[in-house]
């Protein structure tokens, strides 16, 4: 029988499709998958209902116009994704739902994707986005700094608070709650604002700006009253783990329009989804999802250097999902973070450019001579990668550096 689904060849209009690359492990020849998952993704299931006729088929169904090797590429229809309500998703759940569990298919990674304009245009994009930010942050062209409060959980609102004092002092321009913070007995989030925004105050007076993205991440139903508790107190960024919340926190954060300050977006829990290069979802996918809701800054990774888990190529889409052109949307600016000190600024910089959000945590609250001294030597150690000066050169006349890669050299 022949197999339907499959336009083999067809040239895909890319205002009419959304456009699917996935990657596919099956005994199954590659169009017998990839017709597999354009009808069980559009108008089909696993045997052909007697109510398909055949004009659904043609308007509705996805069509497989690529299938070489392991890859397939799909178009599925722009009108299978109209309509006022469903947003990502709905998106999610043609062209990333049930596919994954067919059993006909060992493994299925959605590589990559284009979304048409009529779509991108329904959702907010970034507020800030990298421009926004460097002109908050007064900061034009080096890559931004900053670091994530250490330890992770434990300290108390004004200790905390310190902390970001500390590290602005050091020069750093941003800071952030940690993923695993919210709003927990020992620092809860109306007081831990507070008493950040003192210091963030106290540092503007001094003449250094600096903002710190206080993490909003909770039920659905309570992510505007977290924000809203958060800008009562002074907050400057939020900050939303998008895989735990899911895609319409960070969108409900981004299209708020009382929501006057940049949204950081975390990826916790991204590792089960796209750490097995055969299956799941590739970052750079979640990157332009990410994008097109509204996330002014994104994780992507540290392209080896740190201590996570780095698929280096997928690493270097991500940040092009970001940075790249994607119908006029504002630049999403590209977080590296995870187990990165001074001493890996050079090597990142190379891969990175200068439009990067640097983190550092350990690599900051770690320095023998605590988080002032660390955050001054993250940023030597930026400035001196930006300037092409090697780090053991900068070092002879930066004591704060000098010290940092001796201690984790
Ligand atoms: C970094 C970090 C981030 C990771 C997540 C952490 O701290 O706060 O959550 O960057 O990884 O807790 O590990 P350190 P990714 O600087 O102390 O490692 O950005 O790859 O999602
Ligand atoms: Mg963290």
């Amino acid at each position: 029988m022949k197999e339907k689904y499959l336009a083999i060849g067809e040239e895909l209009d890319q205002d009419e499709y959304f456009i699917c690359d996935y990657k596919v492990k099956s005994d199954l020849s590659i169009e017998t998958a990839g017709s597999r998952i354009a009808e069980e993704e559009s108008t089909g299931t696993w045997t052909r209902p007697t109510t398909l006729t055949e004009d659904i088929y043609k308007k509705y169904g996805g069509k497989v116009v690529m299938a070489e090797g392991n890859m397939v590429r799909i178009g599925f229809p722009v009108v299978d994704f109209s309509g006022d309500i469903g947003g990502v998703p709905q998106i999610l759940s043609i062209i990333a739902g049930n596919l994954f569990g067919l059993d006909s298919l060992k493994k299925v990674r959605l590589h990559d994707i284009q979304i048409p304009s009529v779509i991108t245009e329904r959702y907010p994009g970034p507020k800030f986005g990298i421009s926004g930010l460097r002109k908050l942050l007064d900061r034009p062209e080096k890559p931004l700094v900053g670091t994530i409060v250490k330890p992770k959980i434990g300290l108390p609102p004004k200790e905390f608070a310190e902390y970001v004092y500390q590290a602005g002092k050091g020069g750093l321009t941003n800071s952030k709650d940690d993923e695993t913070l919210v709003d927990q007995d020992f620092c809860p989030l109306e007081e831990r604002v507070s008493a950040v925004s003192e210091k963030l105050d106290l540092l503007e007076e001094e003449g250094h700006m600096m903002i710190h993205a206080h993490n909003v991440s909770t039920s659905g139903h309570e992510i505007l009253d977290a924000a809203d508790i958060a800008l009562e107190n002074g907050a400057r960024q939020l900050m939303v783990d998008v895989l735990t919340v899911g895609f319409s926190g960070v969108q409900a954060l981004a299209e708020d329009p009382s929501i006057d300050v940049p949204v950081h977006v975390h990826r916790a829990m991204h590792g089960a989804l796209t750490k097995d290069p055969e299956h799941g979802i590739s970052m750079p996918v979640i990157c332009k999802l990410v994008r097109m809701i509204g996330g002014d800054s994104f994780h992507i990774g540290t392209y080896g250097t740190g201590k996570m888990h780095a698929n280096i190529s997928e690493e270097l889409r991500s940040k092009e999902a970001l940075i790249g052109d994607m119908h006029g949307i504002v630049r999403t600016i590209p977080v590296s973070s995870g187990g990165l000190h001074p001493g890996h600024m050079t090597d990142l910089m190379e891969k990175s450019g200068n439009d990067v959000q640097i983190q550092a945590g350990g690599g900051v609250s770690g320095h023998p001579d605590g988080v002032r001294a660390g955050a001054a030597a993250m940023i030597q150690a930026v400035d001196a990668a930006y300037e092409g000066i090697s780090l053991d050169e900068y070092a002879k006349t930066h004591e704060e550096l000098k010290k940092a890669l001796e201690r984790w050299s």
